[in-house]
């Protein structure tokens, strides 16, 4: 068996994933997601002009030695755009091998170790009243956990993925006008001042049982995160996310010291070698990589197999730029890890994209159901794809009050 060709497309409705098609000599053909978001052109040129004229020929049943292959034989190894397509010819390489075996992928994992995987929804508000009514709707409709972002006050801006305009609960990091960025402003001492009450306010109102996530992303410095965490421990958390940025590692010790709030980091990881320290010394509970960017399912596996001997769980990344393709493969992987833990979730269900990508995967009552269909259970219509085309956008820079970059 051979691969004969490969194809990568760039576009969808106001999103610009990055899709692979995989085609072999007997008629199977594979699909693979490599949206980085706000850098899609990149992956996708690197997948064009270095790895698919490479791979030309290979058996595609080898996905390992073609990963080893893709990997090793880079030399220059590593990076988000590089494992961003390695990723997509690995996921599209097990899309072919479940649907030769006519089974659906988790069945070539080992099985189901349960019948659907707790998601999480986003919410956010503008203010704290705002943010209970985005909470309300996503309690109503089912969801069991829930990530909650707030304006703050006296911020001249909304911070991370909030948009300053109340009830408009979409989200807001993608801003597709244009590569040049809008700014952000932060105050560490407003946040710190304002968040843990507001927790403790959202645990109060909505009482024990919903699981409350929050994303610091990255704009505390280790010593303030160690304070963070432990002022809202007693607020119970499922987790706290990118409290400080993972580049220090050996600085989160500081948050352990001080808390047992749960920690979650990763989805900027692109590799087992950012991740193993921090799950070997049990210094996070919640991995957070993603299929996309992490080298696709070989290498994620192999991450999570990691995790499993420290007692951390999976939290696979799921933001809004994902691909029902990654998300779909992150479904498979869900249903099947023994340490799985939660998955992010933002609803993709736009007709434009169920279109694009006709699959049976779906969220019911906050709980996601993976495809029983071989494969990954996810196509792609091309005569739908050809309808888009790629738009710049960019994600926000962050400055502080005084001017200073900051981390977005
Ligand atoms: C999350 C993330 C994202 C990132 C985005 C950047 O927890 O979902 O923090 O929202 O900001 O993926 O492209
Ligand atoms: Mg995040």
């Amino acid at each position: 068996m051979r691969i004969t060709d490969a194809q990568v497309f760039v576009g969808g409705p106001k999103k610009n994933y990055v899709t692979l098609k995989i085609m072999t000599d007997q008629g199977v053909y594979g699909l693979g997601d490599a949206t980085l978001n706000t850098r899609e052109t990149l992956p996708a040129m690197y997948l064009r002009d270095y790895l698919i004229p490479a791979i030309i020929g290979m058996d595609p049943r080898r996905s390992e030695d073609i990963w080893q292959f893709l990997y090793r034989g880079a030399y220059y190894r590593r990076g988000p755009i590089a494992m961003a397509a390695y990723g997509a010819i690995d996921t599209a390489l097990w899309d072919i091998k479940a649907k030769l075996a006519g089974m659906p992928l988790y069945q070539l994992f080992g099985g189901k170790s349960r019948e659907a995987a707790m998601v999480y929804a986003h919410a956010t508000g503008a203010d704290l009243e705002d943010l209970m009514d985005s909470i309300a709707y996503y309690v109503q409709e089912g969801y069991r956990a829930i990530r909650v972002q707030c304006g703050i006050p006296g911020m001249p801006t909304t911070s991370y993925g909030v948009s300053d305009k109340r009830g408009d609960t979409r989200n807001f990091i993608t801003d597709y006008t244009g590569v040049r960025p809008r700014t952000e402003i932060w105050d560490t001492d407003k946040y710190l001042r304002f968040m843990p009450d507001a927790l403790a306010a959202i645990r109060d109102r909505f009482g024990p049982e919903l699981h409350i996530l929050h994303d610091v992303h990255h704009r505390l410095l280790p010593r303030e995160a160690a304070e963070f965490a432990k002022a809202v421990e007693p607020m119970r958390p499922y987790w706290l996310e990118d409290p400080t940025p993972a580049e220090d590692q050996d600085a989160l010790r500081l948050i352990r010291q001080h808390s047992t709030a749960p920690i979650a980091i990763g989805e900027v990881f692109n590799s087992i070698w950012e991740c193993n320290k921090l799950i070997e010394n049990e210094l996070i509970d919640f991995i957070r990589v993603g299929v996309t960017y992490a080298g696709g399912i070989t290498h994620v596996k192999r991450i999570v197999d990691l995790a499993g001997l420290h007692h951390v769980r999976t939290g696979f990344h799921g933001a809004p730029s994902h691909s029902p393709l990654s998300m779909a493969a992150q479904a498979h992987l869900n249903a099947w890890a023994p340490n799985f833990g939660i998955q992010e979730y933002l609803v993709l269900g736009t007709p434009e994209c169920d279109a694009l990508f006709p699959s049976e995967h779906h969220v019911t009552d906050g709980m996601m159901y993976v495809s029983d269909e071989p494969g990954l259970g996810v196509d792609f219509d091309e005569s739908e794809a050809a309808r888009y085309e790629y738009e710049p956008g960019s994600h926000p820079v962050v400055r502080l009050e005084d001017g200073t970059m900051w981390n977005y």
